[in-house]
């Protein structure tokens, strides 16, 4: 697989292990990257992890894997539940989709159990801590390989 799996983090995902442990656990972004750049390794694949605060970076992201990514695993953050533009932009990405959530979503305020992204992902994972985006990794090498 040349060319890399995109692994996509919404706003204030890059206060990870700062505040609310107690939701989001201890570790921090640049360990959720280090532990998907090791795992990608013993897999054989690249991937590229970024994370904006700003709705029309991620678009743009997700516009620049077309063509230019194997697959795209996304955290929009609270974006999950309110941009259509981000959908939008999925939609027009022909590859394999996985959406992450560390919390389950399900478990907490109304709001958020509704995500714009859900009906364009080819897999959702939610509640598995960090140790989703590695699920999620895992899932889009079987699906390009199948
Ligand atoms: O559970 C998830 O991964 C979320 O996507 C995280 C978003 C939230 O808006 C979604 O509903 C569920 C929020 C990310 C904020 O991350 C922080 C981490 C540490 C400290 C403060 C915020």
């Amino acid at each position: 697989m040349s060319k890399p799996i995109f692994i996509l983090n919404g706003p204030n995902l890059n206060l990870l292990g700062q505040r609310q442990p107690e939701i989001y656990g201890r570790e921090t972004l640049a360990d959720v990257v280090a532990a998907c750049e090791g795992l990608a390794r013993d897999l054989g694949v690249g991937v590229r992890c970024l994370q904006s605060n700003h709705e029309g970076q991620l678009v743009d992201w997700v516009q620049e894997a077309r063509g230019g990514a194997a697959g795209i695993i996304i955290n929009a953050g609270a974006y999950t539940h309110t941009s259509v533009a981000i959908l939008d932009a999925l939609n027009a990405f022909e590859g394999p989709v996985i959406e992450v959530h560390i919390s389950n979503i399900h478990k907490r305020e109304a709001f958020r159990h509704h995500s714009f992204i859900s009906g364009r992902a080819d897999g959702v994972i939610v509640g598995c801590g960090t140790e989703g985006y590695l699920f999620a990794l895992r899932r889009v090498v079987s699906l390009r390989a199948g």
